[in-house]
């Protein structure tokens, strides 16, 4: 801990790349992991454009399902830490970018502010014909599926599996880990790409990768620090 916590101190550019893994301590189930929302459900099952094509009233029952269990909990300490550090970041005008694949906003609510959400976000509703954006952040949506002032059917603001990353989001996070002097990976399984390349790739430009999961990951190999534990725990102490 106090090598990765001196190169955290050292720093000048931090990015972090937060998982499921952050949130699990607020309740909200991981992916993968035991009891993960994907064992009940078969992730090509629901989150792919093709599902939603051959079965929308599913896939929204599983959004609507997964944003009542998001608006009943609250950001934990891991969340906290991350905005907390942000705050010290900027008052020593130090580079600070967080990078997460949750869709769950719980950086957002917990007081991160420069938040490049990769993956999208489940409180925002997108017009399947017109693509008007708006945020619904009611934890039971009034009609599922949701429709557009246009008539058209809305759906979930997020990336599903053989969908692009939004481009210019994308672009920011890869810049973001290849100029960090350090990469904190925090509570993600390292397999949905190709947001599990960032580790990699900022590496491979010099620099310090810490993992904080509480398993091994693809990312542990390469890690230079790799500690095992709770995000909620192991991050107050590390930036402590
Ligand atoms: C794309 C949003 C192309 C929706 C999600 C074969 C090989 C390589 C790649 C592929 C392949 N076949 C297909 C692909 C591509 C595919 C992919 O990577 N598939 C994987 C599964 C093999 N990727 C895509 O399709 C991506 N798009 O490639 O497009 C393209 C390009 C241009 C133009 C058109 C097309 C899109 C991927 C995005 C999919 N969307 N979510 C939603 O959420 O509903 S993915 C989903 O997985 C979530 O976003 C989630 O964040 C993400 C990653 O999961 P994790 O966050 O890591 O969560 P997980 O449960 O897996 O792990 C939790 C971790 O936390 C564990 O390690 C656990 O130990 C740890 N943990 C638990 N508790 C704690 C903890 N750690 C710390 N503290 C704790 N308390
Ligand atoms: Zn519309």
């Amino acid at each position: 801990m106090d090598g990765a916590r001196d190169a955290l101190r050292r720093a000048s550019r931090i990015a972090v790349l937060t998982g499921a893994g952050i949130s699990a301590e607020s309740g909200i189930p991981t992916f993968r992991g035991p009891g993960g929302i994907w064992r009940t459900y078969k992730a090509e099952n629901l989150a792919t454009p093709e599902a939603f094509a051959r079965n929308p009233e599913l896939v929204w029952e599983w959004y609507d399902w997964r944003r009542s269990v998001i608006a009943g909990v609250e950001p934990n300490a891991g969340h906290k830490a991350l905005a907390e550090l942000e705050r010290k970041m900027e008052s020593k005008a130090r580079e600070f970018t967080l990078i997460t694949q949750n869709v769950d906003g719980l950086h957002t609510r917990a007081g991160s502010r420069k938040v490049l959400k990769v993956h999208g976000e489940i409180w925002t509703l997108r017009c399947t014909e017109c693509g008007r954006e708006r945020e619904d952040t009611s934890p039971r949506l009034k009609q599922v599926p949701p429709l557009c002032e246009c008539g058209a059917m809305e759906r979930p603001g997020v990336v599903w599996f053989g969908e692009g990353l939004p481009p210019k989001v994308w672009m920011c996070a890869q810049k973001a880990a290849i100029e960090s002097d350090i990469l904190l990976v925090v509570g993600t399984s390292a397999v949905v790409h190709p947001v599990a390349g960032l580790a990699a790739a900022a590496k491979s430009r010099g620099a310090v990768v810490v993992e904080v999961n509480v398993a091994e990951t693809p990312v542990t190999a390469g890690a230079d620090y790799s500690l095992r534990g709770p995000a909620g725990a192991l991050l107050p102490e590390l930036f402590a």
